[in-house]
């Protein structure tokens, strides 16, 4: 399309105007009711206006897909603006009330955002592992009919500070990443700073490291003839060795600085003062500006060469604020154009009064530029946005439950069984772990399904017949992608295996595990995977002081609170292994299911729209319940909570426990029975789902539905008022602190509230006081009828 380079200048023109008058409008013109700011980043999006035209409307297909830098969200609007993908009503709205996003969002969005950014680093990430989770997929053999897309993250110099890129980088070159490029926006400005002199060096060289192609923009087609000039090269050689800050400096001076700085400093009286003189100041200026990243014969060039199916890292030279007039200024990030330049900037562009939102306003022959558009490849296919059918999940998931047995033993369990199946439920199911898939108890499950990886590799110790309990064979058909140790790059890597179905097309069951306390780790990851409304099954174990010998920086504490807030993500901490099995398969159901937003009557949970599934196991022996799982009881356990013991009319004291304590409860209810009667103990499998049914029941009845009922308002409907509740559980009291408020109970929160320490569970339990002593205390303190026989000697 090199005959088009004019068209794509006018739009890229078009492009930049539209991104900043969208902020413009959303600062100055929008009626501001509450005296907060709006913002908006015109500089930081200038930077990439060239770069993301040709992309955008020459280089890219439909199959490749892209995380935008956050900041430059308004030129990625005004790009689907243009494309008719984006509505001017939206772009009035950016920033507002249901208004184009602030960073480009995939599920706030209406115009197509492939991955959402915000959280620098994660959506470069994202592109990483959606290129793994594209050649997971067809290895298996599916989606081969479609074809194989790039993953394409446009990236702020700045952004490569984080660290989360660098763990993924090193996980790319072990998977032998593929079709994916990473473009550095190099303006040489962060948020508040000019970057160091050479970061580009280092860049190349990290790059290479690992395996990358490094392709560098740094001077445009205007320089590159000005170099062939005489005096040229001597100009380059002054280019290259200017620092950061004086270029970035003199760019926001403008013409006559350059002509001054250069005279100074190379002006020779010969061929260099020459070539500086016989152009003018808008001329000069216009030189020392055309870095590569501006140019769009150099950028075309550079990406159109990058043929291979190779990493490929570009370092385009941008300078952020192009063509405004905050360019270069080391303040820029957060600037906006005054009204007063942006009048000057509108009649620049030729945009008359009153339609600024015009599409081809101030350009020649828009019926040119509309077909244009219409021919633009990477918009030719409108469905972007795949879909995949359901997996169909068996009633039941079978598992051999043994009479003293820990849910993580029974994750175990369950998912060998599931292993041994050769439908397509089995076959869907993809799991990873960052290093501890032995240790989460997934190995019976790999030792039937096998690692994944590009070329088949042999397990040696096997080879060798050394024995082992676990047979680790890599093949292109393998169902587990093994990690190195970093959480963050588990929930990238489950954020781009759950939008499979959305990205390939293809719909895949990732699970994935990691020990509870290292959700921490990769919180912000997690919160991103939520965000973009991937797909998962986090199964986090071991978990709590119930990890005893493990010590406090082993243990969790504040896990169940994130599993209580996290948004997109229901928790559930099951004490025993037939309510893990009934989780689970719920959860595998649930995980794909894409509906209605409406609340449903009997839970008040959104269970249609579905969402992803947090596991919190224990590797702590439980004495198991023998019982028929009735369909009754399977729906309150997926619920969040069922009497294990009703209390009668006479009760007192409810125990109201969540997982692996629950020994602890029964034994405390056991003691308490000795004097008092009817003893509630009410076994809380979902504080989650229980929390958010109960507030939503609330807000229904807010809003006039009189009758609505939460499941926990049911529960507790018959407890009478004079009741107690104890609650417990190993983790912070406050996950389960809000039961009495359900139905106006007195109410004591059990739990932990400071970090653990090494020793037997007894003595932690003790030293915690979540062990039955002190929950039997916890009774007597708030219950009627203060009975004292039965305690034993309290710590
Ligand atoms: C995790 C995270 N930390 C901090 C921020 C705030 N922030 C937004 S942009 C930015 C600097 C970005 O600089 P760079 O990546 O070079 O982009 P540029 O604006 O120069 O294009 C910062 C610190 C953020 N969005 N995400
Ligand atoms: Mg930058």
């Amino acid at each position: 399309m090199a005959g088009d380079i004019e068209t794509l200048r006018e739009l890229e023109k078009k492009i930049l105007w539209l991104a900043s008058w969208t902020i413009h409008n959303a600062n100055h013109l929008r009626e501001n009711s509450d005296g907060l700011k709006v913002g908006g980043h015109q500089a930081s999006s200038a930077s990439l206006a060239t770069i993301m035209t040709a992309l955008y409307l020459d280089v890219l297909r439909p199959q490749d897909r892209v995380a935008v830098k956050p900041h430059a969200s308004p030129i990625f609007h005004a790009i689907q603006y243009l494309l008719g993908r984006q509505t001017q009503e939206r772009l009035q709205a950016f920033r507002g009330y249901q208004g184009a996003q602030s960073y480009p969002s995939r599920t706030k969005d209406a115009d197509d955002v492939d991955f959402s950014t915000g959280s620098v680093g994660l959506g470069v990430a994202q592109t990483l592992f959606a290129s793994l989770t594209q050649d997971y997929v067809r290895a298996h053999g599916w989606g081969l009919d479609r074809p194989e897309g790039r993953m394409v993250a446009l990236v702020g110099d700045a952004e490569l500070d984080e660290g989360n890129i660098f763990e993924a980088l090193l996980e790319g070159w072990k998977q032998g990443l593929r079709n994916c490029w990473w473009i550095i926006d190099y303006n040489r400005q962060s948020l508040d700073q000019v970057v160091r002199e050479g970061l580009w060096e280092r860049y190349e060289q990290l790059f290479k490291n690992f395996g990358w192609d490094v392709v560098i923009v740094k001077y445009g087609s205007l320089q590159q003839a000005t170099f062939k000039e005489p005096g040229g090269e001597r100009l380059r050689q002054w280019i290259d060795n200017c620092p950061n800050q004086l270029y970035s400096a003199l760019v926001f001076a403008g013409g006559a600085a350059w002509r001054k700085r250069l005279n100074d400093e190379i002006g020779d009286q010969g061929d260099v003062t020459r070539l500086i003189e016989k152009r003018s100041d808008d001329e000069l200026a216009a030189l020392m500006n055309n870095l590569g990243g501006h140019d769009l014969p150099s950028v075309l060039e550079a990406f159109h060469a990058a043929t291979s199916d190779k990493p490929t890292c570009f370092i385009c030279y941008t300078v952020k604020g192009f063509g405004l007039p905050m360019a270069g200024h080391k303040d820029n990030h957060a600037g906006l154009m005054t009204p007063v330049q942006m009048e000057v900037f509108r009649q620049k562009m030729s945009v008359r009064e009153g339609h600024e939102w015009d599409k081809f306003e101030g350009l020649a022959s828009p019926e040119r530029l509309q077909s244009f558009l219409e021919r633009v490849p990477f918009a030719v296919d409108k469905a972007r946005r795949l879909n995949a059918p359901a997996i169909d999940v068996p009633d039941n998931l079978a598992v051999t439950i043994q009479p003293t047995m820990a849910t993580q033993t029974g994750f175990g369990a369950l998912l060998n069984e599931i292993g041994r199946g050769d439908g397509d439920f089995a076959q869907r199911l993809v799991t990873t772990s960052p290093d501890v898939t032995v240790s989460t108890n997934l190995g019976p499950w790999v030792n039937r399904r096998g690692l994944f990886a590009h070329e088949k590799m042999a397990d040696t110790f096997k080879s060798e017949h050394i024995p082992s309990t676990f047979n680790w064979e890599f093949s292109p058909q393998g169902q587990h992608i093994e990690l190195g140790i970093a959480e963050n790059n588990l929930f990238v890597l489950l954020s781009a295996l759950g939008l499979s179905h959305s990205i390939n097309g293809e719909r895949l069951l990732p699970i994935g595990t990691l020990y509870d306390p290292f959700i921490a780790r990769g919180l912000d990851a997690l919160n991103y995977a939520c965000y973009q409304d991937a797909r998962f099954i986090l199964v986090a174990t071991p978990s709590g002081i119930t990890l005893a010998g493990e010590g406090g920086a082993h243990q969790s504490i504040a896990e169940p609170l994130i599993g209580l807030a996290q948004d997109g993500l229901a928790a559930f901490e099951p004490a025993y292994v037939d309510e893990l099995a009934v989780i689970l398969r719920w959860a595998f159901a649930y995980m794909q299911k894409d509906g209605d937003t409406k609340p449903s009557e009997l839970n008040w949970l959104r269970d249609e729209t579905g969402g992803s599934v947090y596991l919190r196991l224990s590797t702590r022996p439980v004495e198991q319940i023998e019982r028929t799982m009735t369909a009754e009881l399977a729906q309150q356990i997926v619920d969040g909570a069922y009497w294990l013991r009703k209390p009668g009319p006479n009760a007192q004291v409810v125990v109201a426990y969540t997982g692996a304590i629950a020994p602890e409860a029964i034994a405390a209810v056991g003691l308490m029975a000795e004097d008092r009667r009817d003893v509630g103990l009410l076994a809380v499998t979902s504080a989650d789902r229980l929390n958010a049914g109960w507030t939503a029941a609330q807000r229904a009845r807010e809003r006039g539905l009189v009758h609505a009922r939460s499941h926990i308002e049911r529960l507790l409907a018959d407890v009478p008022h004079h009741c107690g509740i104890v609650s417990v559980l190993d983790g912070h009291p406050a996950t389960l602190a809000w039961l009495g408020a359900v139905s106006g109970h007195r109410a004591r929160a059990l739990g932990v509230e400071h970090f653990g320490q090494t020793g037997s569970l007894a003595e932690l339990y003790r030293h915690y006081g979540i062990d039955a002593n002190a929950i039997v205390a916890a009774a007597q303190a708030i219950a009627p009828g203060r009975p004292i026989r039965y305690l034993k000697a309290l710590p």
